[in-house]
């Protein structure tokens, strides 16, 4: 089996799994005791996000040391624990890497601005003013200047994300022997690979040139990423490393188009497995990105699809998701996550799972987790929220009901509310008082209620695991779209020599009539238990057919 391309993704932001010690942070041995859980859903590899030591303010994006864990998850005693029993249970796991910046307090940065002569300080990119002015007009990824000037230098250094994330220098040889040394470290203990964040980013392009910021994805894609070392870069890592060893990458890709994507993921570069694209994630973003939003286009959505599908071909692959830690739940997204919150949770799970692609799951899909709407700001913990706040407010027509509105649509936070364990006190995450408050609606929404009915949710999600993993044309058959310009209908077909399904997904929650051309095929599972209707599709309606 090849497990990196059958196997199903399922992602633990460790925050908000499963607090074990009761201080109101998930934890290690929190996500140790629901193995079990995640096992039971048919999942083969888990992706942790960071649980190494940081200030943690990205929560873990801030790495200030790559070879311990943070004590707020639990001891390296603990990793090595959850390692062998993810191992134990057939399932295999992912670590988050994060290799393109630091925290400002990670040693190698606290010397490189001690003074401009010593070893490390050419570990990040230092540059002069200009007449008191940063080097470049370049903003970072949660707003602001990307440089932040250090006066005992005089001198700015570039920071793509917040202030505390100053950005390495893979210029320096030194650098990149580091990071070897640290995935070494890793996959010496027996992980199974990595998940590597904003990869795209790491080689910068040095004669650091103003940047249109008119429209920030285009910024992102010609300006930060794609730089003119980083194949060099991925390759000698995958050379000096990787190759090493039984293991797979996916890179998180902010940047890489259609046209390069295989230049990062086709079999014969030798540099990553799979990558994330991003370009779903911004279908609802105007130029101004997430916090300027845009209404959503299913055509366009379609479009993505198929395109990227085609452009990956068979010479590289994948990774398939709708949500992770940096964007809105999908159902209150793509689905709706009202009065059909069931039928479009599961409708969005049969497109993950009928892709090409490795599917990834975030944890909380497999029982329809909802974003969050909290009153207040003070309720807020992202930084990239609480930045935009400082920003946004400095604007003479700032409304803050309105900001308050747009976080409720777009805020990273939405996905970050604890898992809904039961419906008892902070729905059994945690006995001690959460980190961030739980979404109220965990009364309803639990895997206690949605393991006791069969009609639930995780139970759809298990069996079209089984269902895919059972038949080769999902995982590996052709995808063709069909009706590209519905305004309603998602349909297509997954084929090899042997076996066609046909996906039939309704967005919408009006009923609609199936074309007559696709009468005939024969129902596999879909998302109503009762009366199929060969001729309409119910509200967000979803049916897998095939041909034989
Ligand atoms: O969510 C985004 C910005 O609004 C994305 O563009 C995101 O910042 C980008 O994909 C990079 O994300 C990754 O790196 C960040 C970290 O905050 C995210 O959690 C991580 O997934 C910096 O390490
Ligand atoms: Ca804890």
């Amino acid at each position: 089996m090849t497990w990196w391309k059958e196997g199903i993704i399922y992602q633990i932001y460790p925050r908000s799994f499963r607090d074990s010690n009761s201080d109101g942070i998930g934890d290690i041995r929190g996500i140790i005791d629901k193995l079990d859980y995640v096992a039971s859903l048919g999942i083969d590899i888990i992706w942790l996000n960071p649980v190494f030591e940081s200030p943690n303010d990205d929560n873990g994006y801030d790495i200030s040391d790559y070879y311990s864990i943070h004590p707020e998850f639990g001891s390296m005693k603990d990793f090595d624990e959850l390692l062998e029993s993810i191992h134990n249970r057939g399932m295999r796991l992912l670590m988050d890497l994060v290799v393109n910046h630091t925290s400002d307090e990670h040693a190698w940065f606290l010397k490189s601005k001690e003074n401009a002569i010593n070893p490390y300080h050419d570990f990040y990119f230092w540059l002069p003013g200009k007449e008191g002015s940063p080097p470049n007009n370049w903003i970072s990824f949660f707003g602001g200047s990307a440089w932040e000037y250090e006066p005992d230098l005089d001198a700015y250094y570039l920071h793509l994300f917040t202030r505390k994330q100053p950005d390495l220098n893979w210029e320096n040889e030194q650098v990149r022997k580091e990071v070897q040394d640290i995935t070494r470290f890793w996959l010496d203990k027996g992980i199974d690979g990595f998940r590597l964040d904003v990869i795209p980013l790491i080689s910068k392009r040095l004669d650091f040139p103003e940047a249109d910021l008119s429209d920030f994805g285009k910024v992102i894609e010609t300006v930060y990423s794609n730089g003119p070392r980083v194949h060099e870069y991925l390759q000698e890592l995958n050379k000096e490393v990787f190759s090493n060893y039984d293991m797979k990458t996916v890179g998180e890709g902010p940047g890489i188009t259609q046209k390069t994507v295989n230049d990062y993921v086709a079999a014969d570069r030798k540099e990553l497995d799979m990558i994330f694209h991003l370009d779903h994630m911004s279908i609802d973003h105007g130029p101004q990105g997430r916090f300027d939003p845009v209404a959503f286009d299913l055509p366009a959505f379609k479009e993505i699809f198929s395109s990227w599908d085609q452009a990956v071909g068979d010479r590289g692959w994948l990774s398939i998701f709708l949500d992770n830690h940096d964007f809105p739940r999908m159902v209150s997204r793509f689905g709706n996550d009202g009065e059909f919150r069931v039928e479009s949770s599961k409708l969005l799970a049969m497109l993950i799972l009928t892709m090409r692609g490795t599917p990834c799951i975030y944890f909380g899909s497999e029982i329809g987790m909802t974003n969050v709407a909290f009153d207040s700001l003070l309720d807020y913990r992202d930084v990239e929220t609480l930045n935009y706040y400082e920003i946004y407010k400095q604007n003479s027509d700032f409304d803050e009901l309105d900001f308050l509105n747009l976080v409720h649509r777009q805020g990273r936070d939405n996905v970050r509310t604890p898992m809904q364990w039961d419906h008892s006190a902070h729905a059994g995450f945690t006995t001690g008082e959460p980190w961030i408050k739980l979404n109220p609606r965990y009364t309803e929404i639990n895997v206690e209620n949605d393991l006791a009915s069969d009609a639930s949710i995780i139970h759809f999600y298990r069996d079209l695991i089984k269902i895919r993993k059972a038949h080769p044309a999902l995982v590996y058959g052709e995808f063709e779209l069909l009706y590209p310009n519905h305004p309603q209908l998602f349909a297509y077909l997954r084929t090899t020599g042997d076996e066609s399904f046909l996906i039939l997904l309704n967005f919408s929650e009006d009923q609609m009539e199936i074309p007559t051309e696709l009468y005939g095929y024969k129902e596999v599972i879909g998302n109503y238990r009762v009366s199929h209707d060969h001729e309409k599709l119910k509200s967000w309606e979803a049916r897998l057919l095939t041909s034989h």
